[in-house]
């Protein structure tokens, strides 16, 4: 892994509709993030937050079933810049949300400089509807589909290219609550899931082995992050919680594997929400996952 980070905060809250999740680039950093990579013999800069339109201020720009579209635009736009402007000088980027909307510019901003790029989406949802499918209108529930170049052309087509990821070279893990058009994307395109049924039937070291595997062939993987693939129980900060959830050890395992593997060439952590936490908890959790995905070791 490169032994330079880049962290970049993203307060974002337009993806979805409820307040506090703008807040977790704060509450990751008061949890530790830059001391424990440090910690790790790595070079770590931060620098600083994205600006976001804050909700009060927007006129409301829904189109349609899109909430908040055109700020979820803005928002893209300067998120893909300053992504590929890190990957351009060398550097890890590591993006702290945020809700999960902003991996839309993470995406366009990271898939610009490999051929082939791999993504793990750790997820309870799949992030697969688009307008016409989404029960909520929520585009933190779209960016994956966005991504494999569905949805509104001014999302597929955020830094001007499309799409950003092909649908073989996705894995989702941890899923439980897949909408119906989801389901019928996820089949149409053969996109590589391991729901909650898989993570415990074949265990997390497995799920872990068989994904590491089957993106062998990509040149860059990039992890997505979304808190609530754990179970609320050990991450209760977040805005769409599912009972039922990857366990903090699972997904530690699954962080010190990825480590091992030396395939993690970019990251996201998103939708901590500190309002709805429990004394930080949940980024807590999230620092001590970054620690182990950058090489931390027990022993
Ligand atoms: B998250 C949902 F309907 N699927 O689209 C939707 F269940 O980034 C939830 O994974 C999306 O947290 C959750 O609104 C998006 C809903
Ligand atoms: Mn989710
Ligand atoms: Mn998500
Ligand atoms: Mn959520």
């Amino acid at each position: 892994m490169l032994k330079d980070i880049t962290v970049i905060g993203v307060p974002m809250d337009l993806g979805q509709m409820r307040r506090g999740v703008d807040m977790g680039p704060s509450a990751i950093r008061y949890a530790g993030v830059v001391e424990r990579l440090e910690n790790l013999d790595y070079r770590v800069e931060d620098f600083g937050d994205i600006d976001i339109a804050r909700p009060e201020k927007q006129s409301i720009e829904n189109e349609g079933n899109l909430k908040n579209l055109k700020g979820v635009i803005e928002a893209s736009e300067k998120l893909s810049q300053t992504v590929s402007t890190v990957i351009s000088n060398k550097k890890f980027p590591l993006v702290l949300g945020g809700d999960h909307s902003i991996a839309i510019g993470t995406l366009a901003g990271v898939s610009k400089h490999y051929e082939n790029l791999g993504v793990i989406w750790y997820d309870a949802h799949g992030d697969l509807n688009t307008a016409d499918t989404s029960p909520s209108g929520n585009i933190h529930g779209m960016p994956l589909a966005v991504s494999i170049g569905i949805g509104h052309e001014r999302l597929t087509n955020i830094s001007d290219y499309t799409p950003k990821i092909k649908p073989e070279n996705i894995v989702i893990i941890g899923a439980r609550s897949l909408d119906e058009g989801e389901r019928e994307l996820i089949k149409e395109k053969g996109i590589k899931v391991y729901t909650m049924h898989e993570v415990d039937r074949l265990g997390m070291a497995k799920v872990m082995e068989e994904t590491i595997e089957y993106l062998a062939h990509t040149d860059g993987v990039h992890l997505s992050l979304d808190l609530d693939g754990l179970d609320p129980h050990d991450a209760p900060g977040v805005g769409t919680p599912v009972l039922g959830g990857i366990s903090y050890r699972e997904s530690h395992l699954a962080m010190e594997m990825l480590a091992e593997a030396e395939i993690i060439t970019s990251a996201e952590f998103v939708e901590v929400n500190p309002i709805l936490d429990e004394k930080n908890k949940t980024a807590t959790v999230a620092v001590a996952l970054m620690g182990s995905l950058f090489g931390e070791k027990l022993l």
